[in-house]
């Protein structure tokens, strides 16, 4: 016995250093025996000049691929001595490609003027000479002007290709349109796409306000340029945070504080304040509206069904390219991640939930991402197989969709009805019931049930009991499931409601209960017996955690009420008038299993994830404490008024 123990702990040990060195293999000091470094300033068709990294190889025997990012979060780090740890770049260093980061226009070491999600302008001249003088520059002639450079001024096989995720995602996007023929595949993750329905700002028109408030003070000052090149980690502005999320910006009251409290000086806050609804500005910096035709590159789209900041961007940019580009070689791979866990150290198991070896970082590597680069830009291996990769988020498994996502013949959109005693089914009401709660927003539903200083990943996959005990949020749920309930796709919301005031927000949560008696060993059918040693049950979540009766939260999402007819044009409840909410939710790949059960709650808070909705129709970001009053929600559950949400269920 105690011969196997020692021979298991020299096999642990060989690994982790086997880990170790490789790992070592990325490492600056490494990286410089076999890549030369330079930074350069590349000249845009308007004479402005962007910071450009070039890490090439130094064996010149061979023509290499070009791989870029191009960043507004900075290529530090900066100085030709100064190497990057290139572990996230693993496959590409071991396949020898010329590796490129570039400071976006108007950010950090680059020339120009620096502008949020900067607009794609329809029907420029797309080649630099054509261009000349004219102008006209956005992200997609960046990037053009940017690879015209490097295919000439580098030992390069005539192959480029651009990554990036969230903000480097939606540079990525630009370049999918910047038209250079050797750009030949990109691959936009959790891209930045849509900022007021449903990435990072807004969702549905309800302002993400920590993430948005915390974000841009850290971004317009600390990555605002000057302080970066100084490398100054300079903090000037108020921490919003003392100790808490919650009571924290409670305590700062309305958005008008929120920007008082930093001097009006953070222009994207004054951004959001000036464009309250959908209007012109927000179209034009929405690029899957109308721009993503004739994309040339092969694009990659991967995104994270449990990303908290830009869930929706990937599946938006996805059916955008899809509907808009028919042509293009289109793959989507959405994994049961967080925002940038498929690049990083995603691993088999995160925080209360395991999904097993094909949801690491290591296999989406090996199977997606490095051979879509390996067959565009090298030529390697079979060109892979376009469609969709979707992770079933409750069977733990993928599935493959040949046409594409969502798959609409596959699964239809079954409307589940709420009822009045608290039950969901596909049944109509037949009688009539309803459900109420009073929803104060000096007392909003907490987004979490821990105290913390920043929004936290897990929200997205947390277990909802601590939502479900209160009064002001309403639950309906099926019996014990006989048989295993898939849902694969689009999700719609269709609210019946009357509010006893002229505002309100509605959060709809889909949520998978898990059985009374449930524990990852039974579900993975891992041994317990720790003399079997089995290494996968070191990827099982603590077994600590009481995961019988978990309320796992598939998806979430908020409606801002006054926008239910039209994000542009905004209107106000008429207090005790039934009125329908109707909303859709971000995508879900999930199996219900057999002896779970189906919940949705309901709910008109979600702070401070969401800004509070003063539940009086007015201007939001403007309006005074006064406006803050207690709203008296009612959902209806009746024929003549049935509340569903409709999903997508497998047949
Ligand atoms: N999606 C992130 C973000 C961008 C802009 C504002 C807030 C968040 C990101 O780029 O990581």
């Amino acid at each position: 016995m105690r011969k196997l123990i020692s021979t298991i702990i020299a096999l642990c040990m060989a690994l982790s250093l086997f880990g170790q060195s490789n790992m070592a293999k990325y490492a600056p000091e490494a990286i410089k025996e076999t890549y030369d470094k330079r930074e350069v300033m590349i000249r845009m068709r308007d004479g402005v000049s962007l910071f450009t990294s070039i890490y090439e190889p130094k064996d010149k025997s061979v023509k290499h691929p070009i791989l870029m990012e191009r960043t507004c979060y900075a290529v530090s780090p900066y100085g030709e001595d100064q190497y990057m740890n290139m572990r996230s770049y693993a496959p590409y260093i071991d396949a020898g490609y010329i590796l490129v980061f570039q400071d976006v226009r108007g950010k950090n070491m680059s020339e120009g003027e620096f502008e949020e999600i900067r607009a794609f302008i329809e029907g420029k001249k797309i080649n630099k000479k054509e261009a000349k003088n004219v102008g006209q520059t956005d992200e997609a002639s960046d990037t053009y002007d940017t690879v015209e450079w490097l295919v000439h001024n580098t030992n390069n096989n005539g192959c480029v290709g651009q990554m990036g995720i969230s903000y480097p995602g939606f540079y990525t996007t630009m370049a999918a349109l910047s038209g250079h023929p050797a750009l030949k595949a990109v691959s936009p993750q959790a891209p930045v796409t849509d900022w007021f329905h449903g990435d990072d700002v807004h969702h549905n028109g309800a302002l993400m306000l920590a993430e948005s408030v915390s974000f841009q003070s850290w971004f317009e000052y600390y990555m605002g340029n000057k302080y970066v090149k100084a490398g100054i980690q300079d903090f000037r502005f108020p921490k919003m945070m003392k100790n808490d999320i919650y009571s924290d910006y409670l305590g700062i009251g309305t958005y008008s504080n929120y920007t008082a409290a930093y001097a009006d000086s953070l222009a994207y806050l004054r951004t959001i304040r000036e464009h309250p609804n959908w209007d012109e500005y927000w179209e034009s910096h929405t690029v899957t509206k109308g721009h993503m035709h004739d994309v040339k590159p092969a694009v990659l789209i991967v995104g994270g069904l449990f990303d908290k900041e830009d869930c929706y961007g990937a599946f938006d940019t996805y059916k955008a390219i899809k509907e808009q580009s028919p042509e293009t070689d289109l793959y989507l791979v959405e994994g049961p991640w967080f925002h940038g866990a498929w690049s990083r150290s995603m691993v088999a198991s995160w925080a209360s939930m395991y999904f097993g070896d094909e949801a690491t970082s290591e296999y989406y590597n090996a199977t997606f991402e490095y051979p879509f680069f390996a067959y565009y830009l090298e030529g390697k291996g079979e060109k892979p197989k376009t469609g969709a990769y979707v992770f079933d988020s409750g069977n733990r498994d993928w599935k493959y969709y040949q046409a594409g996502w969502p798959e609409v013949e596959l699964a239809k959109a079954t409307p589940y009805y709420l009822h009045g005693d608290g039950s969901i089914s596909t049944s109509a009401p037949r009688t009539s019931g309803k459900v109420g709660y009073t929803s104060d927003p000096a007392k909003p539903v907490p987004y979490r049930a821990v105290i913390e200083t920043s929004v936290s990943k897990d929200y997205m996959i947390d277990d909802q009991r601590f939502a479900a005990q209160r009064p002001d949020v309403v639950c309906f749920q099926t019996p014990v499931l006989a048989e295993a309930l898939s849902l694969s796709g689009e999700v719609e919301v269709e609210l019946m409601v009357d509010i006893s005031s002229t505002d309100a927000d509605f959060i709809v949560k889909v949520i998978d209960v898990f059985p009374d008696a449930f524990n990852w060993f039974e579900e993975t059918g891992f041994s317990r017996d720790p003399r079997d040693a089995d290494p996968r049950v070191k990827t099982l979540p603590s077994t600590t955690l009481p995961m019988g009766g978990y309320q796992l939260m598939v998806r979430g999402e908020v409606m801002r009420g006054k926008f239910r007819e039209s994000f542009s044009e905004p209107v106000p409840f008429v207090p005790g008038e039934t009125t329908k909410v109707r909303f859709t939710m971000p995508d879900v790949r999930h199996t219900f299993k057999p002896g779970h059960r189906l919940m949705v709650q309901v709910q008109s808070s979600w702070f401070p994830l969401v800004d509070r909705n003063p539940q009086t129709f007015c201007d939001i970001y403007t309006c005074d404490e006064s406006a803050y009053v207690k709203s008296d929600i009612t959902i209806h559950c009746e024929p003549s008024a049935a509340s569903c949400i409709k999903l997508p269920v497998v047949k």
